[in-house]
């Protein structure tokens, strides 16, 4: 056979934007969640070109927060895309934070020019970011080459999901973004990574110790934690809890798993069972600040704890865990209730007597709380409104931010479904609010009750032009005290300024998503906001209720006053 040497080559020219959108593409990636200018605008046009739905935020920070939902809620990666130097940073936080959260989520930047970068003169947003990012997340890639698009996309979503989940940086340098190369060429190079986040199966050994454990003790407690949440094993944790008797615990992100009015629930006598349980099951929680690191005057000192987690360097992390269970806890849990067979592991009745006193006792207090309707509206007041209404539904989300804001409604609004509560979560952040709820929303289609402080609200407020723009079926309520805390705090100085957590007090957060045109409400009394929030969901409109909340009601730092180091306001409680 004859070949011409000098015959053209008919090459079908694109460039490694499209590659990356390909390669994305080609491993499940639906949605990008960002905000665009040199050297990334093209990219997301090419997304939506083959059917990835870009959503364009007005902060990269919530950008990333929306990716962090989508990716505790689908057990994917969620993509957030963003420009060099500023854009970057903007999105480093949310990085940051779903690292801190173990939800996975890839930051795609776009970067300037290497070269330039590494020498230091001063490109157009001149950044190192590669370096910069690895402090604060799980794992950090470049991608210099076209032929390596695909391997470093592999890479990022490997490192997002596998283990214990977190954020993954990568970064796509302007020059890679616009290399020309041969479509049909590289289009060979792409693949679909398969099983990226392989089952990690406990030791028999490890498990059989675990359940031993359990069967001695007498008041044994189950902590649910969003980790376990997250592992999507829904239905072994049911009939491991049921079959057991055992009371659990959710943590706050875990409320749902099992239902709140769930007869074993014992969040309503918290403090009791920390101090009277034996032996505590730790299902996908860490023994961090949020559980007084296992120890200290809210423990029983004799406590002793199994736990069960995803990543071995966890245990003994704040205190000892004699019964280490490393494994995904969807497996874990498997050989748990497979356990069950051979272990007699069934909670005394006297235990849950106990608890159930305890509850009624807390719940009077509660539903007392709640009746006590003042005007300007308290916290209790608002929320009990809130939640008569929220009851009747079951298939929406619930966002919550705030200090008090949070600590009550977390308190007062029952979660029916998993996965379906997200929050300041374990660094207890601001500013996670409209990124999450558009997320939410984003990625499940369904209803979004989005909760925030209006100190927490400030930090995100601008995407509720991103919320009305894509028309997501979401209402954020603000719980409007006027303040950090409170709204009612002296300037010690005695002078005009108003005090460090004062806010304006007269201010009409309702007035924000009039200017988008979205549905506003402004409500004074519990009959008005039970009738806007019922109005708000049923519209399915992107909605904002603004609730006058009394300026002096809040506590400081809410229920977490006791970290605050400062005395002034500890002795003015
Ligand atoms: P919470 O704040 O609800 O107490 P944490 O975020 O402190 O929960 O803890 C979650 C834990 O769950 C982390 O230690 C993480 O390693 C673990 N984890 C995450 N996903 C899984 C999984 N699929 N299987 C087992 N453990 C997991
Ligand atoms: N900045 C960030 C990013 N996260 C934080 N947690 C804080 C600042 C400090 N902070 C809290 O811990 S809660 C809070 C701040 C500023 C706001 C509380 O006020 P709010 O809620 O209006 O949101 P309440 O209901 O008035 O307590
Ligand atoms: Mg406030």
């Amino acid at each position: 056979m004859v070949t011409n040497q000098t015959q053209p080559q008919t090459q079908n020219l694109t460039d490694g934007m499209h590659i990356v959108v390909d390669a994305l593409k080609r491993n499940g990636v639906d949605t990008i969640f960002g905000l665009v200018g040199i050297p990334v605008t093209d990219l997301a046009r090419h997304a939506q070109e083959v059917g990835i739905r870009f959503v364009g935020f007005r902060h990269e920070q919530s950008a990333g927060n929306a990716a962090a939902a989508a990716g505790f809620i689908t057990k994917k990666p969620g993509i957030c895309l963003t420009v060099s130097a500023p854009g970057f940073l903007n999105g480093l936080t949310a990085l940051a934070n779903a690292t801190t959260n173990g939800f996975p989520m890839i930051q795609i930047s776009g970067s300037s020019d290497r070269a330039i970068i590494d020498l230091q003169q001063g490109d157009y947003e001149e950044l190192d970011q590669m370096n910069i990012a690895k402090p604060f997340c799980k794992a950090a890639y470049r991608i210099n080459k076209p032929q390596d698009i695909a391997t470093g996309i592999a890479r990022a979503i490997r490192a997002a999901v596998t283990g214990r989940p977190g954020g993954v940086y990568l970064d796509l340098t302007t020059a890679l973004l616009a290399a020309a190369v041969d479509k049909d060429e590289m289009e060979k190079t792409l693949y679909t990574v398969v099983d990226p986040n392989p089952a990690i199966i406990p030791s028999q050994e490890s498990v059989d110790r675990a359940l031993q454990l359990l069967a001695s003790a007498k008041n044994p407690l189950i902590i649910l934690g969003k980790g376990a949440a997250y592992a999507q094993a829904d239905d072994d944790i049911k009939t491991f809890i049921e079959k057991t008797g055992i009371p659990f615990l959710p943590m706050s992100m875990a409320k749902g798993l099992m239902p709140d009015d769930h007869p074993q629930s014992a969040a309503a006598a918290r403090g009791y069972v920390m101090s009277n349980a034996d032996v505590v099951v730790l299902m996908g929680a860490r023994l961090n600040w949020l559980l007084g690191h296992g120890k200290g005057k809210h423990w029983n000192p004799n406590v002793k704890f199994i736990q069960l987690d995803i990543d071995g360097m966890e245990f003994d992390s704040n205190r000892q865990i004699l019964a280490p269970v490393a494994g995904d806890i969807g497996s874990s849990m498997k050989a748990f209730v497979a356990g069950l067979a051979k272990y007699s592991i069934k909670a005394d009745a006297a235990w849950m007597d106990g608890i159930n006193k305890d509850k009624a006792v807390n719940a009077q207090k509660m539903e007392a709380r709640l009746a006590n309707v003042t005007e300007p509206m308290n916290f209790y007041c608002t929320l009990k409104a809130v939640r008569d209404v929220l009851d009747k539904q079951r298939d929406y989300y619930l966002v919550n931010e705030g200090a008090n804001t949070l600590d009550d409604t977390r308190n007062v609004i029952n979660m029916y479904e998993p996965r379906k509560r997200l929050d300041c979560g374990t660094w207890g952040v601001m500013g996670i609010g409209m990124g999450y709820a558009i997320g939410a929303a984003v990625t499940t289609g369904k209803q979004v009750v989005s909760i925030h402080g209006d100190s927490a609200f400030g930090f995100s407020g601008m995407e509720v032009e991103t919320m009305c723009r894509f028309k997501l079926p979401i209402t954020v309520v603000v719980f409007n005290n006027g303040g950090i805390y409170k709204g009612d705090s002296p300037n010690l100085s005695g002078g005009t300024d108003p005090s460090p957590t004062t806010l304006m007090p007269d201010a009409r957060y309702d007035k924000v998503i009039e200017a988008f045109g979205g549905d506003a409400y402004y409500v004074t009394t519990p009959a008005e906001l039970t009738d806007a929030l019922t109005k708000a969901i049923a519209s399915k409109k992107p909605s904002l209720i603004d609730v006058k909340i009394d300026p002096s009601d809040g506590l400081e730092s809410g229920h977490i006053g006791n970290l605050n180091p400062a005395t002034v306001i500890k002795e003015a409680h």
